[in-house]
């Protein structure tokens, strides 16, 4: 089993998609073990976003994080980063395919309403920065696991 960190972005909550982004992974199949609004902090967001430090984008990135609540999620599942970031779609959304969430609501790479960890080490690392320990439900047995795990 996979962990990744969910984003749901200011500009998704402020649009009123957080519901739907929600309901999109929990259909898939992806078990939600931690889940909270809040607004992060300027520290958190250039955490978070470490690798990008030196590109011209970042500053603008970390107040785009900063700038409303935001919805962060902990999911779990077999090939959690991969199948999330299918279900996320590509980075700029206006080449986001169709069905996916960037795809269906969003336009430009500034406003792209969802992040989704991308590598196993980076998930763990991610929801780490998010989470305390006692935030997560590691090991809630959800009942419908065998009708969606093998
Ligand atoms: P990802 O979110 O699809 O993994 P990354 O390349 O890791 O994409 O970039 C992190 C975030 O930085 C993006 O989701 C987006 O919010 C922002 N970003 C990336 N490239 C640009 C850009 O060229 N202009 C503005 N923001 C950008
Ligand atoms: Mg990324």
């Amino acid at each position: 089993m996979e962990r990744t960190l969910i984003i749901i972005k200011p500009d998704a909550v402020q649009r009123g998609l957080t519901g739907d982004i929600i309901k999109r992974f929990e259909q898939r199949g992806l078990k939600i073990i931690g889940m909270k609004l809040l607004q992060v902090s300027r520290e958190l967001a250039e955490a978070h976003y470490d690798a990008h430090h030196e590109r011209p984008f970042f500053a603008g990135l970390v107040e785009y994080i900063i700038s409303a609540p935001v919805v962060v999620m902990a999911l779990e599942g077999s090939d959690a980063i991969a199948a999330a970031r299918a279900s996320i779609g590509a980075t700029k959304p206006s080449e986001a395919a169709a069905g996916t969430i960037r795809g269906d609501y969003g336009l430009e790479i500034g406003r792209n309403l969802v992040h989704g960890s991308d590598s196993v080490e980076n998930g763990e690392i991610e929801i780490a920065n998010f989470f305390s320990e006692a935030e997560l439900c590691g090991g809630w047995q959800r009942d419908v696991d065998g009708w969606v795990f093998e």
